[in-house]
């Protein structure tokens, strides 16, 4: 079966570390589902400590959103912008950055 970014996004396993009150996170998950992304993981950073460590330990950053496609640090917001800019965003979401993406 032909992979569409649609469904494969679906299958994609998405982790993004957020707070309640956090406009960037909010535009991220905006930005994902626009993208056909039905289901993220949130670890929200304020409810834990332990969330929180873990977070700056993987991205080395402290700032949220922190997002994850799979085992690939994305960034914040800025960087999923950027990736989605550069068409990179669909073809991490279709599971495979060596796919070619099907000609327009
Ligand atoms: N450029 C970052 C900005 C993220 C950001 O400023 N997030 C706020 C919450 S919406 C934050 O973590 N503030 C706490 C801090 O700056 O230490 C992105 O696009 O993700």
């Amino acid at each position: 079966m032909t992979k569409t970014p649609d469904n494969a996004a679906m299958n994609t396993a998405i982790t993004m570390y957020t707070t309640e009150h956090c406009p960037f996170c909010s535009r991220a998950k905006a930005l994902l589902a626009a993208r056909g992304v039905t289901q993220i993981t949130e670890v929200d950073v304020d409810q834990s400590d332990a969330a929180l460590q873990e977070m700056m330990q993987r991205t080395g950053r402290r700032t949220v959103p922190q997002i994850y496609i799979g085992e690939r640090h994305v960034g914040g917001f800025d960087d999923l912008a950027a990736a989605d800019r550069r068409g990179d965003l669909a073809r991490w979401l279709a599971g495979s950055e060596t796919m070619a993406l099907p000609q327009t």
